[in-house]
């Protein structure tokens, strides 16, 4: 009959369309899922330890330049730095403008300690400091040693430039070009990085309301900042502090990154 033979061949061809219509689609979603990078990099040791695909980079001032990298630590990374400065932790000092040296001030009330050039041999530490490398542009013999910091209830840093003012510590290694400052704790009220420069608005700052902008500690993220600016000039509206804890212990470590290598 010629109808069923009719009937027969437009379902066939219905049928070979839809098939093929499929095809491309599952090509399509597997293109999709390709760009995304979702599985380019797995079993790729070099994104393995630059974190790639839990970085999340955010880009919160450009003058002064402030990002924050949500994620940038793991959370073992952080509780290792802990553990690590815990034991050797001693009150902080600011640099003295005119020594150089460090001294004892009410400018800053946190402890602190630094790493040594031992400890960066080891692999967790090489991580971070590719890590820190790869997002700040800058290379890793540049970064200083680093410094681990602990806030408790009522400690704070008050607003101050990272860049050096004296000339003794600009000799080895030059200026500093920019800061990495990484969270490693949770559940603190308070203790925010606070540029009073940047932005328009406002934020809190240990409870405070303040004109500028606050970073909050998230345990893992990090605030990366320039000293310097485009132009290569020293940025003035770099200040930044950090804010009085209200509630719990606040852990940071701080990388500065200079012009030449450090060491
Ligand atoms: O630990 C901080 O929150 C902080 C704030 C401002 C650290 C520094 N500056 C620093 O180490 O320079
Ligand atoms: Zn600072």
């Amino acid at each position: 009959m010629p109808g069923t033979k009719f009937i027969f061949a437009l379902l066939t061809f219905v049928t070979v369309g839809m098939i093929i219509g499929a095809l491309f689609q599952l090509a399509f979603i597997r293109q999709l899922e390709d760009s995304s990078g979702i599985s380019r990099w797995a079993n790729d040791k070099d994104a393995e330890v630059l974190r790639l695909g839990f970085v999340k980079p955010e880009i919160i001032s450009w003058a002064p330049r402030i990002i924050v990298l949500h994620n940038f630590l793991s959370s073992e990374e952080c509780d290792y730095l802990r553990a690590i400065a815990r034991p050797r932790l001693k009150i902080s000092t600011v640099v003295d403008i005119k020594t150089g040296k460090g001294i004892k001030s009410d400018v800053r009330t946190s402890s602190g300690m630094f790493l040594n050039s031992e400890e960066r041999k080891y692999p967790i530490i090489q991580a971070i400091e590719k890590r820190i490398s790869v997002f700040s542009q800058v290379p890793v013999e540049n970064g200083e040693l680093l410094q681990v910091l602990r806030y408790e209830k009522n400690q704070f840093y008050r607003p101050h430039h990272d860049y050096f003012s004296d000339t003794f510590n600009l000799k080895r290694g030059g200026q500093r070009v920019a800061t990495m400052l990484m969270y490693l704790s949770d559940n603190v009220e308070g203790g925010e990085t606070f540029f009073p420069m940047a932005g328009d608005g406002e934020c809190s700052c240990g409870g405070k309301t303040v004109k500028g902008m606050c970073v909050k500690p998230v345990k893992g993220d990090a605030v990366l900042f320039w000293s310097m600016g485009l132009d290569g000039a020293s940025d003035l509206n770099s200040i930044h502090g950090g804010c009085e804890v209200l509630q719990g212990e606040k852990w940071s470590a701080t990388k500065w990154m200079r012009q030449r290598t450090s060491y």
